[in-house]
């Protein structure tokens, strides 16, 4: 629309994540002309996946190794070449009369291209509440996605962390050794479970890998609900008696990570009953470890003052989490029964008179998960509409991955789809082969748009919100719901159906010539 482009592409990636960097290797070795932009400083961002003559060294691998793991994979690939960092996207918008992109970068080029893709992830932006006063505070203070890569020294320090999501329990339990006071403000208690960490035999890692184990692994991950290499049972809780149900709950236990959570009943999470076992389960583990016991109330509830439902909230892994509370030099402040007044100049007064001070806050606060990063990015369809005035009162896709009035753009681990209940590198395969394979379609069959109807986009949304309405997850106030968030809509925002369905479904709309989208449609170019 009378934009002059500075340079011309077939597709512009969105995210030098993962997922972004999946989309560029593959659709480059297609011959496409591609282009990763991203704010961040450095490639990276989500979890590794399928190079499989890199070693990893741990079962959880840490910053410093992905960070390694990244540089290995773009010596390898040379994808940094395609990537332009520290450049965000201002807009993008559609159009009409070319069918083609125009995508404004922070640098001031406007890239024109054919196919958009967005793989953001779900957590790209950061989320603060308004807390009342919070600019008369002096100190140091910062969420935990700004916070400095050199790290601020907290030793002999008076710090606060608010919030106890994956980031905040993270947080907690690298500080709690190294400051001198911490005051951890929790709202809702995070229902944690053992990480299970350990060092990765390079013996046995070398052998499983000259065995096909990995190709395996990632084959057996495809047909999982929550694309792991584990899966739920083939039996309900209540086939089992008590006995065998604490039997198989310590053995899962044991094993760490998500077990516990997904590879247990395969009503856990449709059952209040059966999920009320696993939480009784949980709750005595977890209070054994805590010594105070008001430190035990706040922090594992028993049944009748249980948070919420069992895995209705993403459980974050812990490695020693609760033992920090154990530290004379630790407190929690549950802050439903004690909120937060203000903040002060030097610190934060609450609702009981105390009034505390703090050298540091660190605020783990979460994101405006999943719609977020997609929707704070100014993106102009065919009507001239934004994506976040479409979905400002709630959420549109097909499969996922589109949304009607906005063709050729795709994401991927965005609104529902399977983000959240499930393996981030799982997903963005199995969402960037479909993408890929949609837009070697169009090329192959010289489409110039491929566009989601109306309709596919609302029976998508529907289907999203029926398999969720059938399980427990509606009851819980979270970031899967949009509840995290206040103002934002109440929905779910991710497709509950697990991984095998929702791979059957999208290739099926793919092996039926793409059903549900319209090719080459005309828009209103506003010329009549
Ligand atoms: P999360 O998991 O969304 O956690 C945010 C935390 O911040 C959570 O404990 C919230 O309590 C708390 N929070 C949010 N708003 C407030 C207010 N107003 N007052 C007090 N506390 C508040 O974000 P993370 O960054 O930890 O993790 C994000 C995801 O990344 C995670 O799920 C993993 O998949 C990886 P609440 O529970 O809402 O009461």
């Amino acid at each position: 629309n009378g934009v002059a482009a500075t340079s011309s592409m077939d597709v512009v990636i969105v995210g030098a994540g993962f997922g972004g960097l999946y989309q560029l290797h593959y659709l480059r070795k297609m011959g496409y002309k591609c282009k990763v932009v991203d704010n961040a400083g450095e490639l990276g961002g989500q979890v590794p996946s399928s190079q499989t003559d890199w070693t990893w060294s741990e079962r959880f691998p840490s910053w410093p190794e992905l960070r390694r793991y990244f540089q290995y994979v773009d010596e390898k690939l040379d994808l940094s070449k395609d990537v332009q960092l520290n450049t965000g996207v201002k807009s993008a918008e559609f159009d009409v009369n070319s069918c083609r992109w125009n995508v404004s970068l922070s640098d001031g080029q406007v890239i024109d291209c054919k196919y958009f893709v967005l793989c953001t992830g779900f957590a790209a932006k950061s989320y603060v509440p308004d807390f009342p006063g919070m600019d008369k505070y002096k100190g140091i203070m910062h969420h935990t996605a700004q916070y400095p890569q050199e790290g601020i020294e907290l030793e002999g320090k008076k710090v606060a962390v608010i919030g106890t999501g994956a980031s905040g329990v993270q947080t907690i339990q690298e500080i709690g050794p190294q400051v001198g006071h911490l005051t951890v403000l929790q709202r809702t208690p995070n229902l944690c479970l053992p990480m299970n960490q350990h060092k990765l035999d390079p013996e046995v890692e070398a052998r499983v890998k000259k065995e096909g184990g990995y190709e395996k692994v990632f084959d057996y991950r495809r047909n999982t609900f929550g694309g792991f290499h584990f899966d739920f049972l083939e039996k309900n809780g209540d086939e089992d008696t008590d006995e065998q149900k604490k039997e198989l709950y310590e053995k899962l236990w044991d094993g760490g990570g998500f077990r516990f959570w997904l590879a247990t009943y395969k009503d856990l999470l449709f059952d209040k009953k059966v999920n009320d076992t696993a939480y009784n389960f949980w709750a005595e583990k977890t209070r054994a470890r805590i010594k105070d016991p008001k430190k035990k109330d706040v922090l594992a509830p028993l049944l009748d003052k249980q948070p919420h439902t069992f895995g209705t909230k993403r459980p974050s892994l812990e490695q020693r989490y609760y033992e920090v509370y154990n530290q004379d030099n630790v407190d929690v402040v549950a802050l439903k029964a004690t909120p937060i007044e203000t903040f002060t100049e030097k610190g934060i007064k609450l609702k009981d008179g105390r009034d505390l001070e703090f050298d540091v806050i660190i605020l783990a606060t979460g994101f405006d998960s999943v719609t977020g990063g997609l929707v704070q990015i100014d993106i102009k369809g065919t009507d001239g509409v934004s994506l976040a005035d479409k979905w400002s009162k709630g959420t549109w896709t097909y499969l996922g991955m589109t949304t009607a009035n906005f063709p050729n753009m795709y994401f991927l681990y965005g609104p529902q789809g399977p983000t959240a209940f499930a393996n981030g590198p799982t997903i963005v395969e199995l969402q960037g082969d479909w993408i890929i394979d949609a837009i070697d379609y169009c090329e192959k069959n010289n489409k110039k748009t491929m566009d989601a109807t109306a309709q596919s986009e609302a029976g998508w949304t529907k289907h999203v919100a029926e398999l969720c309405d059938i399980t427990l997850f509606p009851g819980t106030d979270s970031w899967y719901m949009g509840a995290n968030v206040p103002g934002k809509p109440r929905e779910s925002l991710n497709y509950a159906g697990g991984v095998p369905r929702y791979v059957r479904e999208t290739k099926e709309v793919a092996e039926k010539g793409y059903a549900g989208f319209n090719f080459d449609a005309p828009y209103d170019t506003g010329k009549l």
